[in-house]
């Protein structure tokens, strides 16, 4: 018998006759993108639930990371991490500027401040550090160092959708956050992202900047892109907001019934809630020790996928190690121990809001019996 398959995610999908309803107005009005005003709305109804003061959509996650670059005109050397999905690193690429990794902190996954200062050149302009699994960077210590150097921080948020510390948005760390709401996501708008910004100069800039950089009829200001969002993404990340913190709160159960489960079995570990951190649960890594839990991280892997479970191994392999970044001086594994060794040890687990209680113990079923 096929088992039933479980993926690591699965989209959170708006009530379809809320979304017919949009659907009907967008056709009747026929503005259907340059932006609409369900773009106009969506931009409003995220700032006030994310706690953000400015948001400017995008077409996916990626353009908001290139067009950040692009805005702030970032050259030269970037710091980063090698911990991430490849978009964080080639969007640095894309701009001309050369990333420089640096490792991470084994108690998060997130770029370790510590090890920024020595990788600092007279050329480096920026940092780019990621929240990753949606687990907040050491944003102070991150920024004390960028004001010492005088360098920009821009966040890749792609995670962080919702995460507050201490009552305040993440997104509002450095001078630029972004976000994906691509159909993986927490919140999606099937592809789609945004950047997040604090003031309304920069929200001008940005908005030319995804519009080929057209500030009017006939004026251009800069070397924009095509990244605007259309109303049917829009109006689907109307719907999605009704939904969300719902869809938030089964992951959260989720995560909560993973660790109860596995917090006792030898070899595995996974990380905790962060005190005074709102989760989203957008991902729940666990990482395996071969020695002490008796099978690698692969066999566990592949013993999952023969049961139909589609774990992923988010972040393996690592950005350091692919040949377009490989011959960087700073992609040497000896730069990059602890990224080598999370990466070398991860297993996503199917995190998302439909898993059941069936779902979940088939697979923390396979975990613990080995
Ligand atoms: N920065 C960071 C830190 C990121 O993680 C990402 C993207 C970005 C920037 C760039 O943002 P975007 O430009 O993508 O907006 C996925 C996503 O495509 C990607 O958005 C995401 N990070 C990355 C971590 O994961 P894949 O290639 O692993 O996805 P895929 O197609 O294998 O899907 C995974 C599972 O999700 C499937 O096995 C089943 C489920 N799924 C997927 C899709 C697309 C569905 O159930 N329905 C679907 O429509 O990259």
């Amino acid at each position: 018998m096929v088992e039933k398959q479980i993926t690591v995610t699965s989209p959170l999908l708006p009530d379809i006759e809320e979304l017919n309803k949009y659907l009907s107005d967008i056709w009747s009005g026929k503005w259907i993108t340059n932006n609409g005003k369900y773009h106009r709305q969506l931009e409003d109804a995220l700032c006030e639930y994310l706690k953000v003061p400015y948001i400017s959509l995008f077409t996916n996650g990626t353009l908001p990371l290139i067009t950040a670059l692009q805005a702030l005109h970032i050259t030269g050397e970037v710091i980063t991490t090698p911990y991430s999905f490849v978009a964080t690193t080639h969007a640095i690429w894309w701009n001309g500027a050369t990333p420089v990794f640096v490792d991470i902190d084994p108690a998060t996954g997130d770029m370790d401040p510590e090890r920024i200062e020595a990788a600092i050149t007279t050329r480096t302009t920026a940092i780019m550090p990621v929240h990753v699994y949606g687990k907040p960077c050491r944003t102070k210590e991150i920024q004390e160092i960028a004001d010492k150097y005088g360098l920009k921080v821009i966040y890749d948020a792609a995670h962080a959708f919702g995460v507050e510390v201490d009552g305040e948005s993440i997104l509002t760390s450095g001078d630029l956050s972004t976000l994906s709401f691509h159909a993986t996501k927490v919140f999606n708008t099937i592809e789609g992202g945004a950047l997040v910004m604090r003031d309304a100069e920069t929200k001008k800039r940005i908005d030319y900047l995804k519009n080929f950089g057209f500030a009017g009829e006939t004026v251009v200001v800069g070397p924009g892109i095509n990244s605007k969002m259309d109303e049917v993404r829009a109006a689907y990340g109307l719907c999605e907001l009704k939904i969300i913190d719902d869809a938030i709160e089964a992951r959260h159960q989720v995560a909560i019934k993973y660790r109860e489960a596995l917090r006792d079995v030898e070899g595995i570990t996974f990380f905790d809630d962060m005190p005074g951190v709102k989760h989203n649960y957008s991902y729940f890594p666990i990482f395996v020790d071969a020695e002490k839990y008796g099978r690698t991280r692969d066999e566990l892997y592949n013993e999952l996928r023969q049961h139909n479970i589609l774990g992923r191994r988010y972040f393996y392999p690592l950005i350091s190690t692919f040949s377009t970044y490989s011959g960087l001086p700073s992609a040497s594994p000896e730069n990059l121990p602890n990224a080598h060794r999370m990466a070398e040890s991860v297993i996503c687990l199917p995190m998302h809001h439909e898993l059941t209680e069936e779902d979940l113990n088939r697979i923390i079923g396979i975990i613990i019996n080995k």
